[in-house]
C-alpha cells in the first residue's frame, strides 16, 4: 500500500456479486462459479495503488464457508488477499450494482434509480441475462457529462427528454395512417386489426412505407430543437440531420427468430463517417413483450466488427451476437424516452411477442464540414423502393427537413465490387468522439 495516494488509509468497500464476481450463473451456492468482471482486477489494483483499504462486503459471508469461498475465489483468479465481511463498514465509498447514489434531496432521482433497478426483473422476461441501460437523466443539462458517459458507454439513455406530447402527436398520426392501410385496429390504438397479420416484407413495404414517409411531421421530430442542441454539444459542432430516417414498424413477430433488428453496427451503412450519431425515439411505450432497441454493452470499443457473411443475403450487415448474450442492455421505454448511440456501438432489438405493432424512429447525425455523407442517405430511407422527396414532400410546409446542407460532400457507393467485398476492405475513419 503506498503512503501518498489519494485514497491512503481510507475504506473502500466493494460488493462481491455483479461487481468483482461477474455471477452470470446467479445463485448456485456459496461457492462462486463465474469468472471476474472484466476489468474488476485493474480496478483493484488500482484502488489498492491509490492507497485504499479494500474491503469486501457481500451476504456471502453470513456463513463461515461463504467467506472461505471467496477468498479462495480470490486467489484462483489472482486477487490479493482483501478482507471480506458481510457487516456495513465504514467506508469513503461503496461500489455496489445495486446501489442507488442519494444527493442534496434529490428524491426523485433516487425514485427513478430505484424504479430501474427493481424494472431489471421485467428485463428477465426478456432474456435471462438482458441488462438495464444506465439512465442519464441526472445529466441532461450537463453536456460534458453526457458526452463523457457516451464515450465511456457507446450510449446515453435519457428518459423524458422529450415531451411526451410532442412524440404522441407523431404517433397518433403514424396510428392513423396503419389503421387505413388495415394493420391497426383502430387510429388510436396500436392493436392489430382482427384478422390481419401485418409483416413489413416485399409489397407491403411499397404500400406502407411512403405513406409513412410522407408524414412530414415524422420529419419535423428529428429537428426538434432539443435533439439538435443535444447532437451538437455531443458531436462538439455544427451539425446536420441525414435526411434518410428510418421508421420501424415492429409488427407482432413472436417464432420469427431471436431478433426483431438482428445485431449490427451503424457504420455497416455510413462508411464515411465515424463520429455519426443515432437518435433512437420510440413511438410507443416498450414492453418486456414488445421489447424495443438493445445495446451491447462496451460493443463501440471494439471497432468496425466482421459481419456474418451467411445472413442479409447481398448486403451482409449483420453480426453474429446470440439473442442471450449477457452485454445485451435495454429498458422499458416510455414515449418521450430518447436514446443516442454511436455509429460503432452494436445495437438491435428483440422480437415483438405482443399483439401491437412498437413504432420507433431511428435518425442520424454527423457534423457538417467534417467527413463526407453516403449519397443514398440524402434520399428517403428505403429508396428507390420508397419514392423520392418530391413525391413525399408534396403538400409539407417546408423541405427543410429533409434538405442536405450544401457543404456536405456526397459519396456513392462503389458500383464494381459486392457490399460483403467492400465491407472486408473498409478502413474506418478516426473517431475523435472514440480516441479511435
Ligand atoms: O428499433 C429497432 O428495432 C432497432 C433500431 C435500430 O436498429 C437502429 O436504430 O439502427
Amino acid at each position: 500500500m503506498t503512503e501518498y495516494g489519494e485514497l491512503s488509509g481510507k475504506v473502500v468497500a466493494v460488493d462481491f456479486d455483479g461487481v468483482l464476481h461477474s455471477y452470470t450463473s446467479g445463485w448456485t451456492g456459496y461457492v462462486p462459479v463465474d469468472p471476474p468482471e472484466p476489468g474488476a482486477l485493474r480496478f483493484v489494483h488500482w484502488l489498492i495503488g491509490q492507497g485504499a483499504e479494500v474491503v469486501i462486503v457481500s451476504s456471502r459471508a453470513n456463513r463461515p464457508e461463504g467467506t472461505e469461498a471467496i477468498r479462495t475465489w480470490l486467489r484462483t483468479h489472482g486477487f490479493p488477499e482483501l478482507e471480506v465481511t458481510q457487516t456495513k463498514v465504514r467506508a469513503v465509498a461503496y461500489v455496489d450494482d445495486r446501489a442507488v447514489p442519494y444527493a442534496q434531496g434529490d428524491w426523485d432521482d433516487c425514485q427513478a434509480r430505484v424504479s430501474l433497478l427493481s424494472g431489471s426483473n421485467r428485463n428477465e422476461r426478456r432474456g435471462p441475462h438482458v441488462k438495464t441501460l444506465f439512465p442519464s437523466a441526472d445529466a441532461a443539462e450537463d453536456i460534458n457529462e453526457l458526452t463523457s458517459r457516451l464515450v465511456r458507454d457507446g450510449y446515453v439513455y435519457l428518459p423524458g427528454f422529450l415531451p411526451a406530447d410532442t412524440v404522441e402527436a407523431v404517433t397518433g398520426q403514424l396510428r392513423q395512417a396503419l389503421h387505413k392501410i388495415g394493420w391497426l385496429a383502430g387510429p388510436d390504438t396500436s392493436k392489430v386489426a382482427p384478422g390481419a397479420e401485418p409483416k413489413f416484407t416485399g409489397d407491403s413495404f411499397r404500400q406502407v412505407y411512403p405513406v409513412i414517409q410522407q408524414l412530414e411531421e415524422f420529419h419535423q421530430l428529428a429537428h426538434d430543437d432539443r435533439i439538435l442542441r443535444l447532437m451538437a454539444g455531443l458531436l462538439g459542432g455544427d451539425i446536420f440531420c441525414h435526411p434518410a430516417k428510418v421508421c420501424r414498424i415492429s409488427t407482432p413477430s413472436a417464432g420469427a427468430g431471436a431478433y426483431f433488428t438482428r445485431a449490427h453496427q451503424d457504420f455497416v451503412v455510413l462508411h464515411t463517417c465515424s463520429d455519426v450519431l443515432t437518435a433512437w425515439i420510440p413511438f410507443t411505450p416498450c414492453t418486456p413483450e414488445s421489447q424495443g432497441l438493445r445495446i451491447l454493452a462496451d460493443s463501440h470499443r471494439d471497432g468496425f466488427l466482421p459481419t456474418d457473411a451467411s445472413v442479409g443475403g447481398a448486403r451482409p450487415l449483420y453480426l453474429p451476437v446470440a439473442a442471450d448474450d449477457p452485454r445485451w442492455m435495454t429498458a422499458d421505454y416510455a414515449v418521450g424516452d430518447l436514446v443516442v448511440f454511436h455509429s460503432l456501438t452494436v445495437h438491435g432489438a428483440g422480437p415483438n411477442a405482443s399483439d401491437t405493432v412498437r413504432l420507433s424512429a431511428d435518425v442520424r447525425y454527423q457534423r457538417t464540414g467534417d467527413e463526407p455523407m453516403r449519397a443514398e442517405f440524402a434520399h428517403p430511407h428505403g429508396w428507390p423502393r420508397t419514392p423520392d422527396w418530391d413525391e413525399l414532400c408534396a403538400g409539407w410546409s417546408t423541405r427543410a427537413w429533409v434538405d442536405t446542407p450544401d457543404t456536405v460532400p456526397l459519396e456513392p457507393m462503389p458500383t464494381d465490387v459486392s457490399y460483403g467485398e467492400y465491407l472486408s476492405t473498409l478502413v474506418t475513419p478516426p473517431s475523435r468522439l472514440l480516441g479511435l
